[in-house]
């Protein structure tokens, strides 16, 4: 294991003639973004950011970056940015015109007065914190909700917990590892030029749509890279993004029939004994078993359940037999009931062919690192500890195996909780990042505002007014943005070989913004002002980011010896460490430092123990998608299409940026993709405003008239709310809200994976 080096010599600040300074400096959020790290020259004048270029220092982005990061001035100086602390009465929710200024004193008496209130009243699991996707502020959730507040009431409203942790769960238990990425040799220094390195022969993409998504602290543009230098990728999508037009083989399958073809690549791949039998036999448990059941799958029977060509399943399970091979794969592997077998079928391709943590494989990852949970109960390991609190957090009695997973409420039952007050009452709602009423995180989105109107308390952290914050909120503080104040991004949580990275701040916040962390302490002094345990790290945002820094394993400072602090990081911006290949064979994945995996068995575990001691199918299996035409064919008549959603674009970060004019400029609506023959089939022209309808509910969204998908699939845009509309009702949230056309509490039988796709619906044009 390699220490942290510094990347660059360039200095962090220089000075053009006129008197502009160009800060160095790496980019997380807000605006949203997944901590890439992506290198930024952030240009300022006379005290104000005039411009943002990519810093080609940062040696994996190179200088590039996405057009919501060009547009950070636009952002940063918007009219509609909240600036200051304010508050309104509980009887005015809804309302746009009662908010009252007030000082951050007045803001954190009135938050730590409900606080004592509320918690003497109904007990600490009362205070919930809600957080979304991996922005800066989720790094924070755990600490705030556990540590801060004394509440077991994490909330991620994700249906199904649908993003990132089924596959995750998916890794630890089959894999035995942390989260897994691609080999695109990012801790080296000459990247693929290192000897160590050796390019991927395919890349089998799933699910995925890197280049719009950069996902996961994945810098998406990295597989373009690869793939100039003659890698070839595979791709599993019903969209033919740029990726799959640009593929070997392009699987445009049926929405959700994912695992029926991941089990029948396998399958070929057994039956044409292509595996490597040295790493099954030394490495892996339970393989007869796994190869009996894949084998169950054949390529003519995944052909005709996916809708592909079953030459195709045949050829492209060859390429996935070489060595080395990797994969990308993504967020629809874990939106999906199905998930823990899609997932566990895709890693087991992998495993079989010994593609596992060798040059060009998949890079296993080490350890959870940043901010992340693991069940109460210990993955993987299956240690079971000693419950002191017997009542269960939410959810997790109707989920036992939650458990094992995370450190959250169980999302679906979560909204059961906030309605009936079992097993505790929810009176106590922290909002930090998640827009959870606006089409996006949560299914249903108006059945939870609905649950979380009459809440005793609601105060929400964010950058701009949003419909979230406008039905339920009685305080509001103002966030900084991620130019306004310190931090720390790190790649992959750190599990991953590549770099760590400062985000400094280049200028003084707006109005009285503070950041997230700033935040978190500011309150941890008021609620625990006689704190001992970590009190160092707890005195201030600088000791809080050392003691970070100091708990990766890679940071000692080379110069000194001594531990690594921020203010150096901040000076380098950039530090790279390596992990090394192998490391199953070097015994890092293990607590006991043993060879093998994190595994209960030690080993890959293609038949999962796990599973089986949660009362899942130790062995993959393919469960047709409970909505499909062929699970109800009633309703095929009424609704004969099948929508897909989610799709990312580069113009916006869920429902963030719909306020930023040149975006706007792009992307002005929410718009649906439908194949020409579709189109013309119900009468619909490009642009045309079409109503989208099922049985959970209608939207409204303009048509794109487009192959990109196929004829009676339809691509819907999530997270739209229209900014603009400030007379309209909640900024006209419902207008387009495809998160009201999904069924609640489909989930997985582990309480993991939902139906954010894969969903019967009609489309007709709208008059107006
Ligand atoms: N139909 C459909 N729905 C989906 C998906 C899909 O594919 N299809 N994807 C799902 C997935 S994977 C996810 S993870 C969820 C994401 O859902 P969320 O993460 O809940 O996303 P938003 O609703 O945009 O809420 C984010 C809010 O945080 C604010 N914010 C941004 N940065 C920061 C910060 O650093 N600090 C603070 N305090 N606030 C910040 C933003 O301004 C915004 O108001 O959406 C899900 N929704
Ligand atoms: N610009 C931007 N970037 C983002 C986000 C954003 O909102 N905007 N959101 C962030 C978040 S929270 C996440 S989780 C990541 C997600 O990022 P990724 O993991 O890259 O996932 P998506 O971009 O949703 O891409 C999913 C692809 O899966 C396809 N797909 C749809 N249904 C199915 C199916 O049933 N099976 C298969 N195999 N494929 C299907 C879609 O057509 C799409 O091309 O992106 C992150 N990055
Ligand atoms: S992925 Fe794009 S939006 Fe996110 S930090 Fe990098 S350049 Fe900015
Ligand atoms: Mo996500």
């Amino acid at each position: 294991m390699s220490e942290l080096t510094r990347v660059s010599e360039t200095p962090r600040v220089t000075e053009l003639e006129d008197g502009t300074k160009v800060y160095r400096t790496a980019q997380w959020s807000p605006p949203g973004c997944h901590g890439v790290g992506c290198g930024l020259r952030a240009f300022v004048k006379d005290g104000k950011l005039v411009k943002v270029e990519g810093d080609p220092d940062q040696p994996i982005t190179n200088g590039r970056l996405c057009v919501r990061c060009l547009t950070l001035p636009e952002y940063l100086y918007h009219e509609d940015r909240l600036l200051y602390p304010m508050k309104r009465d509980r009887a005015y929710r809804g309302q746009p015109d009662k908010w009252e200024r007030i000082s951050w004193d007045e803001a954190y008496d009135i938050i730590v007065e409900k606080y004592r209130e509320l918690t003497e009243k109904y007990g600490p699991d009362t205070v919930s914190v809600w957080t979304g996707t991996g922005r800066e502020a989720s790094a924070y959730q755990f600490q705030t909700c556990n540590q801060v507040f004394h509440s077991r009431t994490a909330i991620h409203a994700n249906g199904g917990w649908s993003c990132v942790i089924p596959r995750q769960t998916a890794m630890d238990w089959l894999l035995g590892c942390a989260y897994v990425e691609y080999d695109g040799a990012f801790g080296f220094k000459d990247r693929y030029d290192d000897p160590r390195y050796e390019l991927p022969r395919y890349m089998l993409v799933w699910g995925r749509d890197t280049l719009w998504s950069n996902p996961d602290g994945l810098f998406g543009h990295s597989t373009v890279d690869m793939m100039k230098r003659g890698m070839k990728v595979i791709v599993v999508d019903p969209r033919a993004n740029w990726l799959a037009r640009h593929a070997a083989y392009h699987f445009q399958i049926r929405p959700g029939t994912d695992a029926a073809l991941a089990m029948a690549f396998n399958a070929v791949i057994i039956k044409e004994d292509l595996y490597d039998h040295d790493f099954v036999e030394k490495w892996t448990y339970g393989f007869d078993e796994y190869a009996e059941r894949c084998c169950t799958m054949t390529p003519e029977r995944a052909a005709e359940i996916c809708e592909v060509p079953v030459e195709d399943i045949y050829a492209a399970a060859r390429c996935l037999a070489q060595k080395p091979c990797t994969a990308s794969v993504g967020l629809k592997t874990d939106q999906n009931p199905n998930t823990l077998q899609i997932c566990h079928a895709i890693w087991g391709i992998f495993a079989i062919c010994g593609n596992l943590d060798n040059p060009g494989g998949i890079k296993l990852g080490q350890t959870m690192l940043n901010g992340g949970s693991t069940g109460r109960k210990g993955v993987g390991m299956l240690v079971e500890e000693e419950d002191t609190n017997p009542i269960p957090i939410a959810g997790h009695d109707q989920y036992p195996a939650m458990d094992f997973i995370i450190n959250t409420t169980q999302p679906d039952c979560t909204l059961d909780t906030l309605r009936t007050n079992i097993p505790y009452p929810i009176e106590f709602l922290f909002i930090q990042s998640s827009n959870f009423i606006s089409s996006c995180i949560t299914q249903q989105p108006m059945q939870w505002m609905e649950a979380c109107r009459h809440k005793e308390f609601v105060v929400a952290t964010d950058i701009f007014m949003n419909p979230t914050i406008q039905a339920l909120a009685d305080v509001v503080l103002p966030v900084s943005t991620s130019l306004e104040h310190e931090g720390i991004v790190t790649f992959h949580g750190c599990n991953q070989p590549g770099q760590f990275h400062a985000l400094t701040k280049v200028l003084e916040p707006l109005g009285e913004c503070k950041s997230d962390l700033e935040i978190m302490l500011d309150l941890d002094h008021r609620i625990n002002p006689d704190r001992t345990e970590d009190a160092e790290k707890w005195s201030s945002p600088h000791a809080y980011l050392d003691n970070k820094i100091q708990n990766i394993p890679y940071t000692a400072d080379p110069d000194t010896g001594e531990d690594m602090t921020y203010e150096t990081l901040r000076e380098w911006v950039y530090g790279r460490y390596e992990i090394p290949y192998y490391q199953y064979e070097l015994g890092l994945l293990r607590a006991d430092g043993k060879p093998g995996f994190k595994s209960p068995t030690g080993r890959v575990e293609l038949w999962s123990t796990v599973k089986q001691h949660l009362g899942e199918d130790p062995l993959p299996y393919y469960e047709e998608p409970r909505f499909s035409k062929r699970s109800r064919p009633e309703w095929i008549d009424e609704y004969p299409l099948d929508f897909v959603t989610g799709a990312r674009r580069p113009t916006s970060f869920h429902t963030e940026h719909r306020m930023i004019d040149s975006l706007r400029e792009i992307r002005t609506a929410a718009t649906v993709e439908i194949h020409p023959a579709t189109a013309e089939k119900h009468g619909i022209g490009q642009g045309d405003w079409v109503t989208i309808e099922n049985p959970w509910g209608k939207c409204q969204m303009v048509a794109d008239i487009t192959p990109i998908v196929k004829e009676g699939v339809i691509g819907c845009d999530h997270g739209w709310w229209y900014p603009e509309d400030k007379d309209a009702e909640l900024f006209s949230v419902r207008k387009s809200s495809i998160n009201s056309l999904m069924p609640w509490k489909e989930i997985g039988k582990l309480g993991l994976g939902s139906h954010y796709g894969a969903l019967p619906c009609k489309i007709y044009r709208t008059e107006n």
